[in-house]
């Protein structure tokens, strides 16, 4: 049959999105499966490396992020998106590129003050020292969807948790 589907993760930068999906990815990929992951490493750097981070940037990055997603999900993959996707409208936009059920929104919860607290790249203390202009969580706001399929807190889940319940969803 066919199995293709859509994981998205959003929240915050230090959320934890990325660390969650690659360990799914991985988990995926040795079961078989025909898995792909969409994160800023490799689409901001290439496909998306004329955008910023302005509102409208985000948007295009956004957009094209899921017209990519949708040609992965028509090829029968299991697509594993990690973008902070900080708009509720730009989330709502790429949902509707597929049938329903197929996607889901998987928001990575965590305090603005503990992703400051984890800054693993030293992201938020460049931010607040004004080195960094329109920061999610700083100078541009997060809009969180009650609506999403699946919530994770990374402050109560671990990985292996979070995998867990990822993967039950298939
Ligand atoms: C937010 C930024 C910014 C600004 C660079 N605001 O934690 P990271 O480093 O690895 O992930 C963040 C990533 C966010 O890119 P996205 O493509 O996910 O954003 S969006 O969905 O809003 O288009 C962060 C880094 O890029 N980064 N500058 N100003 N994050």
């Amino acid at each position: 049959g066919h199995k293709a589907q859509i994981f998205w993760f959003t929240g915050l930068s230090g959320s934890g999105k990325s660390t969650i999906a690659k360990a799914l990815e991985k988990r995926l990929f040795a079961e078989g499966r025909q898995v792909v992951m969409l994160d800023g490493d490799n689409i901001r750097h290439g496909l998306n490396g004329d955008l910023g981070f302005s509102e409208a940037d985000r948007q295009e990055n956004i957009r094209r992020v899921g017209h990519a997603a949708k040609l992965f999900y028509d090829a029968g993959f299991i697509v594993l998106c990690t973008f902070i996707s900080p708009r509720k409208a730009m989330r709502d936009e790429v949902r509707r590129l597929f049938p329903e059920g197929r996607f889901r929104e998987v928001h990575v919860k965590v305090d603005l003050e503990e992703a400051k607290r984890r800054d693993p790249k030293g992201l938020y203390k460049k931010a607040e020292a004004g080195e960094i202009n329109d920061f999610t969580g700083i100078h541009q706001p997060y809009e969180v969807n009650h609506d999403a399929e699946v919530f994770l807190d990374t402050q109560k889940v671990s990985v292996e948790q979070a995998v867990t319940i990822l993967r039950e969803m298939i």
